[in-house]
Order: C-alpha cells, then structure tokens, then sequence
C-alpha cells in the first residue's frame, strides 16, 4: 500500500497520525512497513517522513468501531521509533488518546449527543477502558477554547478524560514484583503499572538534582548507561520480558516538588526525556506516590481525603492528576485534562 486517509493530530503533548483501522493494511507486517514510511524511519531526522524527530511526534492512532457493550470505539496505540525499524504496539499513550475521541466523531463512528459528547474508549494495548469527554457545539467538534495545558503554548478546547482500573495494565499487577520498593544496580525503586509500567526512584539516587532540563540530561551519558542497565532488569521483573526493544518500562526520577506540586520528575521514554511526562506515566507515579513506604511516597505532598490531586511536576509545568481512593485507600479511578486539535485531514503517503 502506498496511500491511506489520516488525520494528523495534536493529542495532548503529543503528534501524530490517526487512522481508521480499515485504512490501513490489514496484515500487521504490511501495516508497520507502511507506518515506517510515512513517519520517515528509521532515520534520526526522519528527514523522508512527517514524523518529528522525536518519539513524541512519531505516534499513530488507530480506531474501529467497537463490538464491546458500552464502548464506542477500540483504540490501538503504535509507537513508531524514530531512529529504529520498530513499530510497537508494547505501550499505550494517554496524550494521543485525547484525540480519538475528536477523531472518532470527526469520522463518524460517534454521533455528537449534544454541547458536550462522551466517547468510551477501549484501549487496546492494555485492555481498558477510557471515557473522554469532547466539545460538540451545535453538533460539531470544537477544538477553540481556553483550556491550558504545560508543554503545549496557547488555550484549546477541554478534553478531561476518566481512567478506570488500570492498575496492572501491562504488567499484570499494580506492584509486579509484590514490593512498594526493591533495589536493583544498588538504586532503590518502585515498580508500578498503573496504566503505564515505570519504575520511579529517587533523583538524588541517580547523581542528580532532578531540576535539570531534559537536554542536560540527555547529555549525561552516565546516567543514561544507569538508566538503560535498571530498565533492563527491570523488565523482566515486572512481566515485560525483555525490554531492550520496547518502550517500557518509562524511567521516573523523584525529588522534593519545586512549585507547589505533589513530587518533581524527569522522566526517560526511555532513552529520550520526555518534555513533560506521559498521562498514564503521570498517573502511574502518582500512585507511586501514595503508596507508603515508596522513595516517592518519602518526597510527595499527597494531602488528604478521597480525592487527592496530585499536580506532578515536570521540566515544562505540571500535569494534575485526580486520583479517587478506595476504602483501602488506594487508587481507583483517576482523570485528567487534556486538549487536542486537528492539523490535517487528507491522504498519506507511505
Ligand atoms: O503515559 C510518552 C506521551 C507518552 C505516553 C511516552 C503517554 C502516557 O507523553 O499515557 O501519554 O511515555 O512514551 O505521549
């Protein structure tokens, strides 16, 4: 296949195409050379391509109408690399998630319900579920408004978006290895999975202040190796298997928070540190914590009550995540907001 109808997106503080599944090549070895294609990879400027040079450009949507009882429509997140011929579906990214459901009622799968048009959305890299709620005046998705997020200049339209029991999405428990803490290359670490598997430590354990921009980081060539060696034993420990190809589990390091927030981050995704930090990411470490006896959990203001938002700090801003507790006190539900806008509706050629 050398052409296919898209739609390129802003999700969040993410870029990326977004498809219907009948678009694309059914067969996935077919699909993911396609992809490659149209983003330009494996090439660091994907120079031939749309994709960004940055694996936060280099993302692709994929929707269908659902079959499943209450679900619009199922979404499939596909990671494209930018500097390797990879194409992973071994991640779920809750940035281009903020336009599926814009995209859906663009395309016609949902039918606008009135000011506002509630779209359920069934992950499918992880097997969950996701209602986000999306501007349709007079029946129309609007992407004008005045909502702000950090990363991305300006206001846009509000898309808050509702998570449900996520915990263990990938990894088959929310602590996978059993433990709020293990010590793995001599650094202690909490391995979590609320959405998005991440190992979360301390800053100060990696040699650094954990205020740094995430070029001064990226330059850092020991903590990188450090980084990549944890990440690797990681993996298999939280039921990843071997990570080496993959994008997980992302890298959260933890400090004191520096602006009123709940904890500071810098997070790798994984070799490249992420401008602000991943929604899923910022739910997983979120949870980290406020589970006690975690190298999070040590650092973060949590506050009190049964819903707590936790505004993680990040190198751009904050993402406030709004997490529900239980009667056992731990995370049931969590949401944010989000923003989307469309940028191009047409054909891509790969
Ligand atoms: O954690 C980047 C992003 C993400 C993922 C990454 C994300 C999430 O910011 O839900 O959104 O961690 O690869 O788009």
């Amino acid at each position: 296949m050398t052409e296919a109808r898209c739609m390129w997106m802003r999700g969040g503080t993410s870029k990326g195409g977004y498809f219907l599944e009948s678009d694309l090549p059914a067969e996935t070895e077919a699909r993911d050379a396609f992809l490659l294609r149209v983003m330009g990879s494996p090439d660091i400027r994907q120079i031939d391509g749309m994709g960004g040079a940055d694996p936060l450009t280099s993302k692709v949507g994929v929707v269908r109408p659902s079959e499943r009882e209450g679900v619009d429509v199922d979404y499939l997140f596909l990671q494209v690399f930018v500097d390797r011929p990879i194409v992973t579906d071994a991640q779920n990214c809750g940035n281009i998630l903020a336009g599926i459901g814009p995209f859906a009622i663009e395309r016609g799968l949902v039918m606008p319900q009135g000011e506002e048009t509630r779209v359920t959305i069934y992950m499918e890299n992880t097997g969950q579920v996701a209602v986000a709620t999306v501007q349709t005046p007079g029946g129309v998705v609007s992407y004008e408004g005045e909502a702000r997020i950090d990363g991305v200049p300006g206001g846009a339209a509000p898309v808050p978006i509702e998570f449900k029991d996520t915990a263990g999405s990938s990894c088959g428990a929310l602590l996978p290895t059993g433990n709020a803490v293990d010590e793995v290359e001599g650094v202690e670490v909490t391995m979590i999975d609320n959405g998005m598997p991440c190992v979360v430590m301390r800053a100060a354990d990696m040699g650094i202040e954990g205020t740094e921009t995430p070029e001064e980081l990226e330059a850092n060539e020991a903590l990188r190796e450090k980084l990549e060696a944890i990440r690797l034993t990681c993996g298999p420990l939280m039921n990843l298997g071997d990570v080496a190809e993959k994008s997980v589990p992302k890298m959260t390091m933890v400090s004191a928070p520096r602006d009123g927030g709940a904890i500071a981050t810098r997070t790798f995704i994984p070799h490249r540190c992420h401008k602000t930090i991943g929604v899923l990411g910022a739910v997983s470490v979120a949870t980290a914590c406020l589970i006690e006896g975690t190298p999070a959990h040590a650092l973060a203001e949590t506050g009190e009550g049964r819903e707590r938002t936790l505004s993680i700090e990040h190198p751009t801003g904050e993402m406030s995540v709004v997490a529900t507790l239980d009667d056992k006190g731990e995370v049931a539900a969590a949401a944010i907001l989000r923003t989307a806008r469309k940028l191009m509706d047409g054909v891509v050629f790969g």
